[in-house]
């Protein structure tokens, strides 16, 4: 049965009524490993099987007695649990009001467009009297809020270089965080064949000289063709700083190009040259911070100058204090080298961040539901404020140029979203999650956040139902065809928020008449529009796949050379924004800037740098059970990198069990021994299930989210500075306790 995942399509190949393999999609160059984590994960033994309620919640709403994460579950039937919900919209309505319902649900769900569970929730709430939503994202919050200020758009997600034209054009390419193929293996959405490995091949096979500015190498499968130059994370800003001050120095930069398209270069090269601050941000100055030679840095500015060249920047380097601020400096740099507007030089945001960048994008809308509008316009918070908010109700905050302040949830409502993988400093937000009254969660499977909710309802994985894979990025659209039955007494998304919205009285307004054949003929005739052809609904449906032409790219610095202003203030690239300036933050100035770090106060305590970098073996905590993520542990835990002279220092050998601590926290993992992380670092990635220890707190599987830091980048962008860390790491003496994240909560029958 064709279907399609964040990672690929597939065909579910289905004997009496299980999966037993996921086939790659047949026009797929290259596709996931990680399709071989679905059968076992969508047959694996923590399946929600029926709504269950935590006894406490169902008991009196006790909190006290055993917190949520500790309590045991009665399984109920489907129309006790629903009336259950029901009750609770209706009373917070009724006691507190709808912004007392937080429902900003972030997460990435399964691939589907239709069954999108995000959508439906924010339809029922929205059609039963509004919610608090979140606003931004973990991948580019910071830079989300920032671009539109400083470009006038989000670069985080339009306007890239395709593939072949940086094969082509570009000489020589500075990759800020590098390419790593590993996250090009995913995509939002699901895609019909993988284009970013293969782009950058073509790239790196067309000559181009490519830097791959990283802590870590070997993130690439192509990496003997890139030159590594290891960076301290988190130092990027002082090594752009650095090339920029040595561009001035030699009077290398672009004056025409900077005359005509930005505004503040001025008070920027003052800063520069130390005149602010007293600190001129030479390459030395660069070189002490970085630890990258003072000669490679001027090397480099002279090199970039002298060629086509484009600069990069991965979205994780925002997700980071200041965040703001490298990429903020990457444009700057962009600029003073002059090449902004022609295809293959400039600057680039997100290669390497996932398979889309660098492929055109389509003109239309993919074929989903109407997103809801919710009656309580502005009622939000920053996606990465959650623990902040739940502690502070009625707390005043700085976002973007407003003081706002938190609301106060006493309902939290979360579909398709796993925050006890998301979120930062997970020991707080365990903390702040036992406030609000009443946490419901639809989930397939027994996560962390599942097992501390209140009231769970077990959701079909994708291939319980018939759905439609898509993306603006890809050329094509696959058809997702049920495969099995629903496992247990799984219902859809978006039959249980059905149910709850005919409780409601708002079943019509919730499903707006949507179905899967409708959004798919509407994505086809706004296609039309732009003169490219998608087959009807019934050739599509019966071929299993739609291929779409790709529309030409528009692109904005393009328009810009040509005359077109951009949308900021002042119609062009800011350098210096007045606007940012005049909101008077202490975390994010006018212009690009270097900012100590707050954490590095704690070095002398814990030296090394913590990278949590995506997982090559999974999609963030998704199906973290089955068995590519599952047999690249060793000893069941995830496995921390480390340099051979960091693990020597510290009596580490390969293979042993280790104890990664700091103020916040501790997680076991196991250690592997690598050159490819550079010293001073430990990579650690995410996505395995948080599994802290009952009795003390230890974190057994590896889940570098107890470790990372819950402070937003900045007042300006408030994201997420997961990258942002400080540990020390120990061998584990003794035997370490077993992980239990897959094992079902006690539970009985009521
Ligand atoms: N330390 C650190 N932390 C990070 C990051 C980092 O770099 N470092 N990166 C951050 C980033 S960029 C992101 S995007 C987030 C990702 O965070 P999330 O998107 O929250 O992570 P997922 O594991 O994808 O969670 C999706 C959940 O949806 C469930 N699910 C799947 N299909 C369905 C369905 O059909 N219905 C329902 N109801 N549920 C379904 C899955 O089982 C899973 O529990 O993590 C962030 N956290
Ligand atoms: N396999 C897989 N792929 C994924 C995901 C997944 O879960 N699994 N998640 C997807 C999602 S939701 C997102 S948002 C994207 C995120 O994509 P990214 O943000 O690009 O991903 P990361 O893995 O956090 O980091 C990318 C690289 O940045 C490097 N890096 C970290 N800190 C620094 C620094 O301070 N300076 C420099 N120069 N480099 C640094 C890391 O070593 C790593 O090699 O990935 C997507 N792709
Ligand atoms: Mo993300």
């Amino acid at each position: 049965m064709i279907h399609s995942s964040h990672w690929g399509a597939f065909r579910a190949r289905v004997v009496e009524g299980r999966v037993v393999e996921a086939v790659p999609f047949e026009a797929d160059p290259d596709p996931a490993d990680l399709l071989r984590n679905i059968p076992a994960a969508v047959h694996a033994r923590n399946r929600v099987a029926r709504p269950a309620i935590r006894r406490g919640w169902l008991e009196g709403r006790s909190r006290a007695e055993a917190p949520r994460g500790a309590d045991e579950f009665v399984e109920v039937d489907w129309d006790t649990a629903l009336d259950l919900v029901v009750g609770e919209i209706r009373r917070v309505h009724a006691e507190h009001g709808p912004a007392s319902i937080f429902a900003g649900s972030y997460g990435w769900s399964s691939a589907g467009r239709f069954h999108h569970a995000q959508t439906h929730l924010h339809r029922l709430l929205s059609a039963s009297g509004g919610f608090t939503a979140s606003t931004g994202t973990y991948s580019h919050g910071a830079t989300s809020v920032l671009f539109p200020r400083i470009i006038g758009y989000d670069a985080n997600v339009s306007d890239s270089h395709t593939w072949d034209e940086i094969a082509e054009r570009t000489e020589i390419w500075l990759m800020l965080g590098g390419v790593p193929a590993q996250s090009m293996k995913i995509d939002s959405g699901g895609m019909g064949a993988h284009r970013g490995a293969p782009g950058l091949d073509r790239v790196l096979r067309a000559g181009v000289r490519a830097i791959s500015v990283n802590p870590i190498d070997g993130e690439t499968a192509q990496a003997d063709t890139l030159e590594w130059l290891p960076i301290r994370p988190g130092t990027d800003t002082a090594l752009l700083l650095g090339i920029a001050h040595t561009l001035q120095d030699e009077g290398l930069e672009d004056r025409a190009f900077l005359d005509a398209h930005t505004v503040g270069y001025e008070r920027f090269a003052a800063y520069l040259r130390g005149e602010t601050d007293g600190t001129p941000k030479t390459a030395a100055w660069a070189s002490a911070i970085t630890g990258i030679p003072a000669g490679t840095i001027r090397s480099l500015a002279r090199d970039l100058a002298s060629s086509r060249s484009l600069v990069t920047a991965t979205w994780s380097l925002q997700r980071a204090e200041h965040g703001e601020q490298s990429h903020w400096m990457t444009i700057t740099l962009a600029a003073m080298l002059g090449g902004i507007g022609r295809r293959g030089e400039g600057f680039g945001i997100g290669f390497g961040s996932s398979d889309g960048i660098g492929s055109n994008r389509q003109p239309f809308g993919v074929p989903q539901p109407a997103r809801a509008r919710n009656p309580l316009a502005g009622a939000e918070i920053p996606v990465a404020r959650i623990t902040d908010a739940l502690e502070r109700p009625g707390g005043a905050y700085d976002f973007n140029g407003q003081r706002r302040t938190y609301p106060d949830i006493r309902l939290i409502y979360w579909v398709g979203g796993n925050p006890f993988h998301h979120h930062q400093d997970l020991v707080r937000m365990e903390r702040a999650w036992q406030l609000p009254e009443t946490v419901i969660v639809h989930e397939p499977w027994w996560t962390a956040t599942a097992k501390r909710a209140d009231i769970v309802l077990p959701a079909t994985t994708s291939l319980e139902r018939d759905d439609i894979g898509a993306k603006s990025s890809d050329v094509w659209i696959m058809a997702m065809k049920r495969a099995i039955e629903p496992v247990g007494e799984a219902l859809d998304d978006r039959e249980i928020l059905r149910r709850i919205a005919q409780r409601l009285d708002c079943e019509e307004a919730y499903t707006g008449g949507f179905t899967l054949r409708g959004v798919y003929e509407t994505s086809r005739r706004e296609a039309a529009e732009y003169g490219i052809e998608m087959p009807d609904f019934d050739t599509f449906w019966e071929q299993g796949y739609a291929r779409v032409p790709p529309a030409p790219q528009r692109s904005h610095m393009a328009q810009l050379l040509a005359g077109v202003p951009l949308q900021t203030p002042s119609g062009r690239i800011e350098i210096f924004s007045e606007t940012i300036d005049a909101f008077g933050y202490d975390d994010c100035a006018g212009h690009p800037m270097w900012f100590p770090k707050r954490e590095d106060a704690e070095a002398g305590r814990y030296p090394l740098h913590l990278i949590s970098h995506q997982p090559a073996t999974r999609l963030h905590s998704q199906m973290d059970m089955g068995p590519v993520s599952a047999t690249r542990k060793v000893g069941g835990r995830e496995v921390c990198r480390i340099h051979p002279v960091d693990a020597a220092a510290r009596g580490i050998g390969d293979g042993d069990a280790v104890r990664l601590f700091n103020d916040r926290g501790a997680c076991l993992a196991s250690a592997a021994l690598t050159e490819q992380v550079m010293p001073g670092v430990i990579a650690l990635p995410t996505g395995a299930w948080f599994d802290p220890d009952p009795e003390t707190g230890l974190e057994r599987h590896g889940n570098p989210n107890v470790l990372t830091p819950d402070i937003g980048t900045s007042k300006l962008g408030q994201g997420t500075s997961a990258h942002t860390a400080r540990v020390e790491v120990e061998r584990y003496a003794g035997e370490p306790p077993p992980v239990e994240a897959f094992a079902l909560p006690p539970m009985s029958r009521a």
